[in-house]
């Protein structure tokens, strides 16, 4: 008895009661949620909260929306905006514009729906594509779901520009999502007489996140997070991008095209099935059978080395083999990106067959060189101080040089860096504080589910991957008893690819908050000829158009066992 109780004091003593989880915790088990019904949708027009404006209550009929065929039932419409104010720095007018739908026939439970790319869009609040997944089933409304979706503090008009004022950069970054659910918590209360019994947030790239920082930063707000393809290190991962135009350009064939350098043309479509097929030669038997999916990446690492195994070109390059510089820039695109001190700035990349993809291309290449995407993510709303330029916001042929001249250190820099105004920089605003010490969420029985596409090309699976190694280390190997990581072999960003990639991750997660029922596989399927989520078009020929695989909980590997091959139930998740 005496060394049960000293135990605790002489950890503590030492300085390790500040590590994860101890070895006999029970976490504790929530409760389910309970159904309730909305009482009076327009009188929510009237509804109050501090620094809150209502614009509309409405009731939307079932059936004015849809989602895979099937009508999506009836719910109120609440529109409104928070912390209205004028900017100091451009004189603008910002807030948090929202919606929320309430079904009729709730669940008991609430979602914030965290929404992708820069904001600045209230998209609409069904909990479908923000879950994550190719086309979903069903969306979070017709699951009974009542959710939240906002523009996090800055309208479409307003990206990229945004970026200039320090306060929508932190609504951006974080404080929109803090903001807003104790306010939507209270609409709940008001809209069917109890607050939520459980809450959720779920969002996919930069809804991703918002999910992991939410985890850190208001682990009392939310019961389970559901993060897909998440930019844990977004702006990080820009700068890792941007970093590797200038080896591209080393290897572009097509100079201009409408004005701008064709980067695609450094590795176009026929040279990239060069490189899967490569990939498939050395990998995709060591799972257990060969059907185009790259299951074991840890055992690919070992067996696939892209200067050896990659066809090499005897003369001109014809599309059926790769240059040796071709070869030389691929291995340092898929390395880390490093600084000139040799610091990782951004994760590598695991080599995987869905890099044949379009998707691949157009992270890699086009978001390079577009006016919403990386070069104005970094240059005004991630670099203290932002680019004094504003041109790029709108002329391609600015971010397309700001791209070709970036220069890892000096512009990379400034996204650790604050100045004047920006008294938070980018790394503190957009990324979760001590990412993997998540004592809070665990200890009070909140779940974390997290899901990631082998072949993204922007935010790497190695990333998400390494963060669960520290979140497991921290825990003292215990992660899995509270957050799982699921990798998709072959899916791209979010979606698409060589892949089966339409799963239900939200219902896992809710079974395991609310039951206990943690989980072991999680179902994905393709979408194939007929699907009525949406058919993915990239399938290769040959796999049934109902392909299903089990997406299993890292670090264990869909392994085949025996049985027909195009089914989920021939496969074993096992390490
Ligand atoms: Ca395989």
């Amino acid at each position: 008895m005496t060394a049960k109780f000293f135990l605790p004091i002489l950890l503590s003593s030492f300085g390790l009661a500040a590590c994860g989880g101890s070895d006999n915790d029970t976490l504790p088990q929530l409760a389910a949620a309970q159904p309730a019904t909305i009482a009076n949708c327009a009188t929510l027009s009237g509804f109050s909260f501090a620094r809150t404006t209502i614009a509309s209550a409405s009731v939307v009929a079932a059936g004015t929306l849809s989602n895979a065929g099937q009508p999506v039932g009836e719910h109120c419409l609440v529109v409104g905006r928070m912390n209205e104010r004028i900017s100091a720095v451009d004189g603008q007018n910002y807030a948090i514009g929202f919606q929320m739908r309430l079904p009729k026939d709730w669940s008991g439970r609430f979602l914030y729906q965290a929404n992708g790319g820069t904001d600045g869009n209230v998209a609409v609040a069904d909990g479908g594509s923000a879950i994550g997944s190719g086309g979903l089933l069903r969306n979070g409304l017709q699951m009974g779901f009542a959710i939240i979706s906002s523009d996090a503090g800055h309208s479409s008009a307003q990206n990229p520009l945004f970026g200039l004022d320090p306060q929508a950069r932190l609504d951006y970054g974080y404080t929109a999502v803090g903001t807003l659910t104790p306010m939507a918590k209270a609409l709940v209360k008001e809209a069917y007489g109890k607050a939520p019994d459980r809450s959720y947030i779920a969002g996919t790239s930069n809804g991703g996140r918002h999910a992991m920082v939410a985890a850190s930063r208001y682990a009392d707000a939310f019961d389970g997070v559901l993060a897909t393809s998440p930019g844990i290190n977004l702006p990080r991962a820009a700068v890792g991008n941007l970093s590797n135009v200038k080896r591209w350009a080393t290897v572009t064939t097509i100079r201009v095209v409408n004005g701008l350098p064709d980067y695609e043309s450094a590795l176009p479509k026929a040279e990239r099935e060069v490189v899967a097929s490569a990939i498939l030669d050395k990998c995709d038997a060591l799972d257990g059978l060969k059907d185009g999916l790259v299951q074991d990446i840890e055992a690919c690492r070992e067996a696939f080395a892209p200067l050896r195994d990659i066809p090499a070109c005897a003369g001109a390059r014809d599309g059926s083999c790769l240059s040796a510089t071709q070869k030389t820039v691929i291995a340092a695109v898929f390395s880390p990106a490093r600084n000139r001190v040799g610091d990782a700035i951004y994760s590598g990349f695991p080599f995987d067959a869905g890099i044949v993809q379009t998707d691949w291309a157009e992270w890699k290449f086009r978001n390079s060189l577009r006016t919403a995407r990386n070069p104005v993510c970094v240059g005004y709303m991630f670099s203290s101080p932002p680019v004094s330029d504003l041109g790029m916001a709108t002329d391609t042929s600015k971010t397309a040089a700001f791209a070709l001249n970036f220069d890892i250190d000096t512009d990379g820099g400034k996204i650790f860096a604050t100045s004047g105004i920006y008294t938070e920089s980018a790394i503190s605003f957009m990324t979760p504080p001590n990412a993997t010490k998540l004592d809070t969420l665990r200890n009070r029985g909140a779940k974390m589910v997290v899901v990631h596409g082998a072949s993204d090309a922007i935010f790497s699976v190695d990333d998400t991957q390494a963060w669960y190694q520290g979140l497991d280390t921290y825990h003292r190997g215990r992660a899995s008893e509270f957050a799982r990581f699921f990798r998709v072999p072959g899916m791209g960003h979010s979606r698409g690819g060589p892949a089966t990639d339409q799963y239900d991750a939200l219902s896992a997660l809710v079974a395991w908050v609310e039951q206990g029922k943690a989980p072991e596989r999680i179902v994905a399927s393709a979408r194939g000829a007929g699907n009525v989520g949406g058919v993915n078009s990239e399938l290769p020929a040959g796999w049934s158009a109902q392909r299903s695989r089990p997406l299993c909980p890292y670090p264990q590997v869909a392994r085949y066992q025996s049985g027909d091959s195009e089914v989920a139930s021939s496969f074993a998740c096992r390490p």
